[in-house]
């Protein structure tokens, strides 16, 4: 039988396992990237495991996430960083250089490698060939040692993409439409592997779009196999060498299949406040529109901005209507810069800002209260944008860009046949990114400024969990309802996003969006459980929404289902992932009390999947643990870290990177 492109490129790094669905396998990483926002605790924590040096081809260590650094925090988190890169290893992109999914893709994605990065977003260079997966910071730390990456094999889905994107429909259709179908779960466990004629239309930034966002469906990654648009693509970046040509066998079999006809698709949009409440945008046409903002790992390459440069030249936006224009990367704004674009953006009334996430995760820009803002982003969570009961709406650069000229949400089809002169911009890649010079914000480790760490004050120590006990029982803490988000467990906003290398701090922040009265209840109860309806979890990969709940003395979730990050993030740091029945969520209220009836420590290590759940001494449910017995080994040692350790002290084999 023949193999998928996943199964392929999974073969050639399997260091463990069989690639059987639902399988726990091990592979090998050859390049990791971390943030500046996960990216203190992958070092700490590389450090507590004393290791010395990167051991994988490539580590990338990129400063993104606040890099307008309003407070000395940010400043010596980045300080930090730029230490650690040279300590150990890595390569270490400035503060404004721009997003780490963009100029990891500009300068080091390649096809065929296998990536890991603590970045939810990491499977964005699934659109050049690479096999690309967001994790934990610690499973980084592990991989950068020279530790396998675990996982449970996924399904393989076979995206068929036929026809020709039509007039003004867009890349981010794409995606948006696969959300629309899907729903923010429907690719958890799987990965999308996109095949058919409607490739060959599609160039590599377009479907770096599209693998960026299927983080959105839930999946472990999404992969495009290589042709010439890839060959292109890399050439202009000026590393054509490193093409290789990849695809599935003619006969390789995939699990389930969708088909995307590109020519039916229209321009979608997701409205508040979720990425897969999708509707055609002439649907919500006549919605006034108060912000506008084109950038993102998503929307912010070179290719997305000159649309909405062409759109706009020799027009203004609407007065009512901000429009900011944020790029993905330095790179992307210096050749805008260079060909006039910046200018020409900017004469049209646009505010052109630094490459940084920003505001995406309500850093800058934060909309006003009860206001519409339309942005090429991937996420609209409630409150994520900086204010609470926020109205975010998710379209491609050329629906935000005509939303900006009319000053509400319209049809780009509509706009232009309104104005008879606006034309669809269509594709266009840019000739040249590499400028010939040396890169000044990409320091290398031969270049390295630093080599030994420098802690600033706020920079603490990772917290360490007991080994489990036998006994597990406390209050039902928080009751929550479906796809909880990583933002509603520990936001990003800046006030909050400052301490993320001081846990003590930000744990008191946890789950403050659902209950501010949380941090000091769960303090006080010592111990206890949270319990959640569908995919607990959801979003970004950040460690600190299962290492804070922990910290404040969480020892479990209930949950009716776990999205697959975090649920690998609550094995990692220590707390019992259980999954219950619907009938029994109901059931359970908060307050109430809630016990784990057996030896918990020693059915963890023996592979007991049934858990009897005791609660109020009145009523019992079963919860299912569904995890392998590695996942078990760390549960039980307290977490990864004291599992590490304990690996390294007794001499003994396993996942550890001191003994791979
Ligand atoms: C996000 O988009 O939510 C983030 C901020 O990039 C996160 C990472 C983080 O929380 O630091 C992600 O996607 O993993
Ligand atoms: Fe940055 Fe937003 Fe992308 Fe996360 S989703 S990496 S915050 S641009």
């Amino acid at each position: 039988m023949g193999q998928t492109l996943t199964e392929k490129i999974l073969d050639d790094h399997l260091v463990e396992g069989k690639l059987e669905t639902g399988e726990e396998i091990g592979i090998e990483i050859d390049q990791v990237l971390t943030q500046d926002t996960t990216g203190t605790m992958v070092w700490l924590q590389f450090e507590a495991m004393d290791l010395d040096e990167v051991q994988t081809e490539l580590a990338a260590q990129y400063c993104d996430h606040q890099t307008y650094q309003f407070d000395f925090k940010n400043t010596d988190d980045h300080r930090f960083l730029r230490s650690a890169a040279g300590t150990f290893g890595a390569h270490f992109s400035r503060p404004g250089n721009g997003i780490c999914h963009n100029v990891h893709k500009e300068n080091f994605a390649a096809p065929g490698k296998t990536l890991l990065g603590s970045d939810s977003h990491t499977p964005t260079p699934g659109g050049l060939g690479e096999l690309a997966i967001g994790a934990g910071g610690i499973d980084i730390a592990v991989a950068m040692g020279g530790g396998s990456y675990y996982i449970d094999m996924p399904e393989v889905v076979n995206v068929r993409l036929e026809g020709e994107l039509p007039e003004w429909a867009t890349a981010k259709d794409v995606i948006l439409e696969l959300l629309r179908r899907l729903s923010v779960k429907g690719g958890v466990g799987k990965v999308l592997e996109y095949t058919g004629p409607g490739i060959e239309s599609l160039s590599v930034p377009e479907r770096t779009t599209i693998t960026n966002m299927g983080t959105e469906l839930g999946a472990t990654t999404s992969i495009f196999p290589t042709d010439e648009k890839t060959e292109e693509y890399l050439d202009a970046l000026g590393r054509g060498d490193e093409y290789v040509e990849l695809s599935p066998d003619e006969d390789a079999e995939y699990d389930d299949e969708i088909v995307v006809d590109l020519s039916d698709l229209e321009p979608l949009i997701a409205k508040p406040s979720m990425p897969d409440n999708v509707v055609p945008v002439r649907e919500v046409a006549g919605q006034s529109v108060d912000q506008v903002i084109i950038g993102s790992c998503t929307n912010g390459a070179y290719e997305d901005i000159l649309p909405a440069a062409k759109m706009l030249e020799g027009r203004t936006i609407d007065r009512k209507t901000d429009m900011i224009v944020a790029p993905g990367s330095k790179q992307a704004s210096e050749m805008l810069a260079r060909e006039g674009h910046v200018a020409e953006l900017m004469a049209a009334g646009v505010n052109f800002s630094e490459a940084t996430c920003g505001a995406c995760i309500g850093i800058g820009h934060v909309p006003a209260s009860d206001s519409v803002s339309l942005r090429t982003f991937n996420r609209n969570f409630e409150g994520r944008s900086g204010i609470e009961d926020d109205s975010v709406y998710l379209c491609s650069p050329e629906v935000a860009t005509a939303a900006a000229l009319k000053g509400e949400i319209v049809d780009p089809r509509d706009l232009a046949d309104e104005l008879g002169d606006l034309e669809d911009p269509g594709f266009e890649l840019g000739d040249r990114y590499d400028t010939g010079g040396e890169d000044p914000d990409l320091i290398s480790p031969d270049e390295a400024v630093d080599d030994e760490l420098v802690k600033g004050p706020n920079i603490g120590d990772v917290p360490l969990k007991d080994t489990m006990e036998a006994d597990l029982e406390g209050p039902a803490l928080l009751k929550m309802g479906d796809n909880i988000t990583t933002d509603h467990i520990i936001p990003a906003t800046q006030d909050i996003l400052m301490y993320r290398s001081n846990v003590p701090k930000l744990s008191e922040f946890t789950l403050s969006r659902v209950d501010d009265s949380f941090a000091e209840r769960a303090l006080d109860a010592d111990g206890g459980f949270l319990v959640a309806g569908e995919n607990y979890g959801q979003g970004s990969s950040r460690e600190h929404a299962a290492l804070c709940p922990m910290y404040l003395g969480v020892e479990g979730v209930l949950a009716q289902s776990f999205a697959r990050i975090h649920k690998a993030n609550l094995f990692n740091f220590g707390l019992i992932p259980l999954t219950i029945d619907e009938e029994t969520y109901e059931k359970i209220e908060q307050g109430d009390d809630v016990e784990i009836v057996d030896d918990v420590a020693e059915a963890v290590r023996s592979g007991q999947e049934e858990f009897t759940v005791r609660v109020n001494d009145d009523w019992e449910a079963t919860a299912y643990l569904d995890a392998s017995e590695r996942e078990r080994e760390i549960l039980a040692d307290g977490g990864k870290l004291a599992h590490t350790k304990k690996q390294a002290q007794s001499g003994g084999s396993g996942a550890t990177p001191a003994d791979d």
